[in-house]
Formats: C-alpha cells, sequence, structure tokens
C-alpha cells in the first residue's frame, strides 16, 4: 500500500534552492563628512594575514581615504583614492614598513559611473606574494602584481572606520560603498574571480563556485537596511556598524 513517506517514487527529493541574495542597496558618502563607525569589529581583523573586499564607485575629483582598521600609527591597514596618480591604494604599514598596491592606473576610476571591486590580501613574513591585490576580477589593471617585504603587524587593531580615516576628517570618501568584507585569510585569484563574478555581487557567507573561504569570513556588511543608523554584519561575529553625519543608503548597487 502507499502510505505516508513513499508517496514520492524512486527517493528524489528537490535539491534546496540556493539562498537568495538581494543588493539593493549601497552607502553613499558625501565627501564632506560622513563614516562608518565599526570599531566593535577591529579586534576581530588579524593584521597578519586576512583579505578585504569591497565595490566602489567614486565621485569627485578630491583624493579620497576610502577605509582604516588601525592599532597605532605603525600598524594600519588601509584604503585611497589618489587623484594626484590617479590610481586607488590598498595599503598596509606593518611594524612601520609601508606596501601598497596601485590599481586602475590610467583608468581615471573617479567619475566613470562605474562600480569597481577592489580586493586587497596580505599576508606579512612568508617571502613571496605578501601583498596581491585585485581590480575587477582580475589584475589586468594592477600596477605591481606581487609585493614582498612586508614588515610584521604588530597589535590588535582598535578602531576601524569607513569613509575616512580614524584619526583626523581630511579627504573622506566621496562616492558608493557596497558590501564590505573581511576574511582572516588570503583569498585565491580564482576566488577573486569568482566574488567580483563578472560585475555582479555574490552572497559572502555562503561558498559558491571558486570561492570557498566564507569560513574565515570575520566581517561582513552588506548595507541592505535602508533605514536608521546601524549596519549589520552578516559574518557570524555580529559587530553592528553605525552611520554617522548623514551617510545615507541609496539604491545604487552594481
Ligand atoms: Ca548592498
Ligand atoms: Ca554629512
Amino acid at each position: 500500500m502507499l502510505g505516508l513517506g513513499n508517496t514520492l517514487s524512486g527517493g528524489i527529493v528537490p535539491a534546496a534552492a540556493a539562498a537568495p541574495f538581494t543588493d539593493g542597496y549601497s552607502l553613499l558618502f558625501d565627501g564632506s563628512n560622513d563614516y562608518v563607525d565599526i570599531d566593535s569589529a577591529a579586534g576581530v581583523v588579524n593584521g597578519a594575514t586576512g583579505s578585504i573586499s569591497y565595490w566602489v564607485k567614486f565621485i569627485g575629483e578630491a583624493s579620497n581615504y576610502i577605509w582604516e582598521i588601525k592599532v597605532d600609527s605603525s600598524n594600519i591597514l588601509y584604503g585611497a583614492y589618489n587623484t594626484y596618480g590617479e590610481y586607488a591604494w590598498a595599503a598596509v604599514l606593518a611594524g612601520g614598513v609601508f606596501k601598497s598596491s596601485n590599481l586602475g592606473i590610467s583608468l581615471e576610476l573617479q567619475g566613470d559611473d562605474e562600480w569597481h571591486h577592489i580586493v586587497m590580501t596580505w599576508i606579512d613574513g612568508s617571502g613571496d606574494g605578501e601583498l596581491i591585490c585585485y581590480l575587477d576580477g582580475d589584475q589586468d589593471d594592477v600596477q605591481t602584481k606581487t609585493i614582498t617585504g612586508l614588515g610584521t603587524f604588530s597589535g590588535t587593531p582598535s578602531t576601524f572606520k569607513i569613509g575616512r580615516l580614524d584619526a583626523h576628517p581630511y579627504s573622506p570618501m566621496e562616492g558608493n560603498i557596497n558590501d564590505f568584507a573581511v576574511w582572516s585569510s588570503m583569498l585565491t585569484a580564482n576566488e577573486v574571480a569568482a566574488i567580483y563574478n563578472s560585475g555582479t555581487p555574490i552572497d559572502l557567507a555562503t561558498d559558491s563556485g571558486n570561492y570557498v573561504s566564507s569560513g574565515d569570513l570575520v566581517g561582513y556588511w552588506k548595507f541592505e537596511e535602508n533605514t536608521g543608523t546601524t549596519v549589520a554584519d552578516s559574518s557570524t561575529n555580529s559587530n553592528d556598524g553605525t552611520l554617522v553625519n548623514g551617510t545615507a543608503f541609496e539604491a545604487e548597487t552594481p
């Protein structure tokens, strides 16, 4: 007889649908004083090895600081845009030794009305490939593809800002930032290509294709709230951030 539990012949079970990923909003920084305070997450960032990924759209023609994670004046991770050289910076200051990667020279990323994906990966003291960065999924527009000689990162970060430097408000971000993520390991080139996904963000909290590092995610802010001044951390650490000085959500995404 046909009973409960065997109504589906052959034992075929429909595959679970992939978790839906909604990316409807980014943050818009006004270039005056907007920033996000995520000091609560600073301590989970490993200055000795890790990766940072975010999407950015630059507005205006001023130099910008995009983000900073800092222990003290000798141990800092940060991202910026240098309008004089027309390139994005991904930089590590470790034990007082400064190393940076220049991204997008000659592309004039500012004012191109395009979203760009930046990934910075680092590991100190390992020899080759201590700082490896990517623009829009690959290294085609990265000036120095493999940087060695990082110093030894010392201490635990205590400040984490998106949109400006922690210590002073000069050259704040003007433009949009979306889906900011931090890992405790170096993403591989194949993983970077997977999360760039030809220009469409994916959910970084779930492994997908060549991306297999969701377990190393230590901070992940999607900026999907579209209300209030709190932005949720979608990693397991749940370190929410605070929008400061009118930093606004905008229905503008890659
Ligand atoms: Ca988003
Ligand atoms: Ca403002």
